[in-house]
């Protein structure tokens, strides 16, 4: 069978104890910045690339794949705000259903009106049960999903759901705090939720520093996204990047 970006990432997981996964926002960086964070990310051993962002400023969001394919053999993959963002030029797509959510758009509406569109793409889709967890301030993704979180203190009611999760047949479970969040996802839900179901664990939200996102993976996390920490410190992104990397890559 051939060989895909999923079987890759757990490929990569396995093998350095935990993959590192860079958001790379396209609204919030110009072009020439995304393809030089796109270098480094490469140099400084991140294993993946996601592009997403809430919103939809861009016109060509293609053309952003084109050029960062260009900088990087990694693979680039779909984390969409919406079905505007499919792309062929894309590696492969977290096909989200945001199961934390109880609407029906989310769950299964947007599905629906993109997956002849992926289809026809031929784009890998990797089926992922997207779960938002409060962060303690409202954040984009949970504005503009209208949607509840997840309490952080309601571990039950996590484990639940990813394992509600894991029983529709889902591949991977996206804990997310959202962008930018004051409050990254505890330490304790990722224990529990990775103890209880055979899911692999993404964590993304609010992580900025090699610390923060080794404690994630001591927890349990199979995958780290790091996004906006590297828009805010452009200036030493490089040598951040190799760090987080470190902390995450505990098998090297
Ligand atoms: C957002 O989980 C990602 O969807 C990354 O969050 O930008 O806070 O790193 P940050």
């Amino acid at each position: 069978m051939k060989s895909t970006v999923l079987d890759y990432l757990l490929e990569t997981r396995n093998r350095r104890g935990a993959g590192y996964l860079v958001l790379l926002d396209p609204d919030r960086q110009d072009m020439a910045r995304l393809e030089e964070c796109a270098c480094l990310c490469t140099d400084a051993g991140a294993d993946a690339i996601l592009v997403g962002t809430s919103l939809t400023m861009l016109a060509d969001h293609g053309e952003v794949y084109k050029r960062l394919r260009q900088c990087t053999g990694i693979p680039i993959i779909t984390f969409p705000g919406s079905g505007g963002h499919i792309t062929p030029q894309a590696d492969a797509i977290l096909y989200l259903s945001m199961v934390s959510s109880r609407n029906p758009e989310l769950l299964i509406g947007e599905q629906v009106r993109t997956a002849p569109l992926l289809k026809r793409c031929g784009v890998e889709v990797i089926s992922t049960a997207y779960m938002l967890i409060d962060s303690g301030t409202l954040t984009s993704v949970q504005f503009m999903s209208n949607s509840r979180p997840i309490p952080r203190d309601k571990n039950d009611i996590a484990m639940a759901h990813a394992l509600a999760a894991e029983y529709i047949g889902m591949r991977l479970l996206y804990l997310e705090a959202g962008s930018g969040a004051r409050r990254a996802v505890p330490d304790e839900m990722v224990t529990a939720v990775s103890q209880y179901t055979s899911l692999p664990v993404i964590v993304g939200g609010g992580i900025r520093t090699p610390e923060t996102a080794r404690a994630k993976v001591e927890a349990g996390a199979s995958f780290i996204v790091t996004g906006q920490v590297l828009e805010d410190r452009q200036a030493d992104a490089g040598a951040l990047v190799r760090e987080l990397g470190a902390a995450v890559h505990f098998r090297e």
